[in-house]
């Protein structure tokens, strides 16, 4: 394609007047609705299509010049996206925000109030699926090829609410009303096959033909994923589970058996339904792996399509195309990939292995041997067949690979294998993830350092330059420009432009205004506007977060002592200068995840008794923010004056919370775990509150016998503490957790607790030195540039995935 001819579209308006016009358009042509009959929803959908429209422009510019170049593309393939609401980021990518605010008037509107309307898609649970969100928008902002694929759930991360203190659960209908964000395609639509059995084809050794039990229809759709000041706009794929056309009985309909009629479409449309099906009985881990099998079987048809646009044969395959895992749970895409080129392109198996090989790479998110996922054999054999021959194959082959370098060493052979041979036989995934991979990636220096060194040293010892670090980032443009406007034009001010934005390093051009009096002046005061916003507590109290899925290893247990210790010490002497706080908790527990629910609910009697409390309430305040998402971060996030990060040394891969709240100016209070090292090590020692074991500290008290009670006895502020739970201090609630305590203590709560009481003492003497503290805040913000996405996508492009970037020209 000859890109000089230009890719032939009228180029839509940029002024005020042709922004109102298209505006008009969408709302007649494409909502059929006219102004005086526009609803709220007519007027939020209208505006949507106009920005979109803006976007999609671009989108086409971009497709062309990736067309026309024939680059080496990536492919992320993610489970999660937690995208967060489109209309304010696309507002801002497509500079569109003045025109819309003006033209809404024609419809008697404020954006204020459609914005409202605009839902966050929530596909996704945590950490893993934000950073997947980020990456994306770096990916486009610094012009990589790229097009992330992930399955379009009807039914996103639920809705939490609180009933009695309790978390309460409900389903996420998010595109309930529609969602103008995405371009569906049905037709480009796939076909997958689950269960059945497989034949030998004759004359060939490897080859096999599978005949599935089941055909799925996967339909996509897209949204689009515009660079910040880049033209480029990648797309985001999700895939949406259908039933066939034979998958309706129509005689059955006909003999009034409704339910039966629909039963296979109903089943195959279960596959795309909800976002991590309950996976406690047998039928929801096989919709799982079923979920799992469904995203890479689309998409790898999807990419070979594609790659076959612009080429021909294999031999370039794995030049042109790297595909990302996100984790283990596209991982089946090793198989699949071996299927198609060995059984339906009938290439030989060495040939295909070797495509294989260095087309994927594998990023591991986690140190917890739970979430390595492992599936067991039998439901492996059933769902998928052939992928499980192929698995004993790459298995057979890899073990003489490793059998040849430690002649004789049957122990190391069995760590390794993908089989796991324990009491019922299981496919480790993250073993396969590393096999079938040309790059590992942990997501932290501790936490590579670690995958090196614990979780897969036997890898390691292989095959070491496969292990790399890629530290993660996140978005400027959605956590600090979008979330935190004020704070942001501080900063613009201060440099003296806003090009920190997309090259956040420099930020350290504001160390030198950390000494500036009026500079901090009007820092405090963004940071006083925004709790103001947030109406969460008293703003000048001391605003202490901790926003973060709830899970034992992330201990959420421990700030809830430090709340009860302080609750003691106030009403012990109700005179005593106390710093004020307002402590903000927000998150999440997977639904089935009871010890976690137990910590929510004893957080919220906490929080009720302080408030009952006529002496205590004036200098604390609990507050539990319900139905924790992308949304509710943005609000959380610039309000913060402390942002706590405590989980066990050893436990969190990296975080990314921790690099938002930094960049909004919050100090850290944490262990040396995940990313916190990192932060601690640029915003400096003396700007970070330290506190707690190390992980080789706290490996070591595992391995030498922990016993929690010794902690408890010895400290009698923990002792009240773990007493005021068990007496019913709390109505009663609780108890479960003070057992777990004191019972066994997994991550080690009660060894870190008086550390952690002490370090909030200095916490506290800095916050009584205001000038003190806003320095800290300044200077943790200067230096947290190195935490953006677009450092962490040029890292994956460098050292990962070796490509370049492909700048879209403006004028075609
Ligand atoms: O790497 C992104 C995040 O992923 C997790 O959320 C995950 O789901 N495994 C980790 O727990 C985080 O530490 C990490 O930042």
């Amino acid at each position: 394609m000859d890109l000089r001819q230009g890719i032939g579209l009228r180029r839509l308006g940029t002024t005020a007047d042709e922004f109102q016009q298209d505006l008009l358009s969408s709302l007649y042509y494409r909502r059929g609705t006219t102004v005086e009959s526009a609803s709220p929803r007519d007027a939020y959908e209208a505006l949507a299509l106009t920005v979109r429209d803006r976007l999609a422009e671009r989108r086409a510019r971009t497709a062309a010049a990736h067309f026309a170049s024939n680059p080496r593309w990536v492919y992320y393939l993610s489970a999660e996206y937690l995208l967060g609401a489109q209309l304010e980021q696309n507002l801002l990518y497509s500079g569109t925000g003045d025109l819309a605010s003006q033209s809404l008037k024609v419809l008697g509107r404020t954006l204020e109030e459609i914005e409202d309307l605009d839902v966050e898609p929530g596909l996704g649970n945590g950490g893993l699926g934000r950073l997947a969100a980020c990456l994306v928008d770096a990916m486009a902002t610094r012009d990589i090829p790229a097009v992330g694929y992930g399955i379009r759930y009807d039914f996103g991360i639920f809705r939490q609410s609180l009933e009695g203190g309790a978390q309460a659960e409900r389903p996420d209908d998010w595109a309930f009303q529609g969602n103008p964000w995405e371009f569906p395609a049905p037709d480009d639509r796939q076909t997958v096959g689950f269960y059945g059995h497989t034949e030998p084809v004759a004359g060939s050794p490897t080859r096999k033909s599978w005949v599935p039990g089941e055909i799925v229809l996967g339909e996509p759709s897209h949204m689009l994923v515009p660079g910040y000041r880049t033209e480029t706009v990648n797309i985001v794929r999700l895939w949406r589970a259908r039933g066939s056309e034979a998958s309706f009985d129509l005689s059955r309909f006909a003999a009034g058996q409704y339910a039966e009629a629909v039963q296979e479409a109903v089943r195959a449309e279960n596959i795309s339904k909800v976002l991590y099906p309950d996976d406690s009985t047998e039928l929801g881990r096989e919709l799982r792996l079923k979920q799992q099998y469904f995203l890479v079987s689309c998409s790898l048809r999807d990419i070979i399509r594609r790659f076959r646009l612009r080429n021909e044969g294999w031999d370039d395959f794995a030049e042109k195309t790297v595909i990302q895992l996100n984790d283990t749970h596209p991982t089946i895409a090793i198989p699949e990939l071996m299927r198609l080129l060995v059984d339906e392109y009938e290439l030989d198996w060495d040939k295909a292995w070797s495509i294989t090989r260095s087309t994927f790479a594998y990023t591991c998110h986690t140190l917890l041997p739970e979430a390595l996922e492992t599936w067991p054999v039998p439901l492996f054999e059933r769902l998928l067949p052939r992928h499980l021959e192929i698995i004993y194959l790459i298995n057979m082959f890899f073990l003489r690979e490793v059998e040849a370098r430690f002649p004789g060493d049957s122990d190391r052979l069995r760590r390794m294998s993908i089989i796991g041979e324990g009491s019922e036989r299981r496919v480790r995934m993250a073993h396969l993830a590393v096999v079938g991979t040309e790059a590992v990636n942990g997501v932290a220096e501790l936490h590579s350092k670690l995958l090196r060194e614990t979780v897969l040293q036997d890898f390691a010892d292989l095959w070491p330059a496969k292990f790399q670090n890629v530290t993660n980032g996140v978005s400027p443009r959605r956590f600090m420009k979008l979330a935190n406007p004020r704070l942001s034009d501080l900063i613009t001010e201060g440099l003296g432009d806003d090009g920190w934005l997309n090259d956040l390093d420099r930020l350290a051009g504001l160390e030198r205004l950390a000494g500036d009096a009026s500079f901090m002046e009007r820092w405090r005061a963004v940071k006083r506007a925004n709790k103001v916003d947030l109406a969460a507590g008293d703003p000048d109290s001391l605003t202490d977060v901790m926003i973060k899925r709830f899970h034992e290893y992330k201990r959420q247990q421990l700030k809830l002592l430090h709340v009860i210790t302080m609750y003691h010490r106030i009403r012990a002497n109700p005179a005593g200068d106390w710093v004020p706080r307002t402590v903000l908790f927000a998150g999440k527990a997977a639904p089935a995840y009871h010890a976690a629910k137990n910590i929510i609910r004893l957080i919220n009697a906490v929080g009720a008794t302080i408030a009952a409390d006529p002496v205590v309430a004036p200098h604390l305040t609990v507050v539990f923010a319900e139905n924790y998402n992308v949304t509710l971060a943005e609000r959380i996030i610039p309000a913060a004056d402390l942002s706590e990060q405590i989980s066990l040394a050893g436990k969190e891969a990296s975080g990314t919370g921790n690099m938002k709240l930094a960049l909004n100016g919050a100090i850290t209070i944490g262990t040396l775990d995940g990313a916190n090292i990192e932060i601690r090590a640029r915003v400096g020692e003396e700007n970070f509150f330290l506190f707690g074991l190390d992980a080789f500290q706290a490996a070591e008290v595992q391995i030498s016998g922990y016993h929690p009670r010794e902690h408890y006895d010895r400290d009698a502020e923990l002792k009240a503490a773990i007493d005021a739970i068990t007496a019913g201090t709390f109505g009663g609630v609780g108890r479960e957790v003070a057992d777990s305590l004191l019972g066994w203590d997994e991550y080690l709560t009660l060894a870190d607790y008086r550390s952690y009481l002490d370090c909030q003492e200095e916490v506290e003497r800095a916050w009584r030195d205001p000038d003190r503290w806003t320095r800290l805040s300044i200077l943790n913000t200067a230096h947290s540039g190195f935490f953006s996405a677009d450092r962490t996508i040029a890292d994956y492009a460098a050292r990962i995935w070796r490509v370049a970037p492909v700048p879209v020209p403006k004028d075609i």
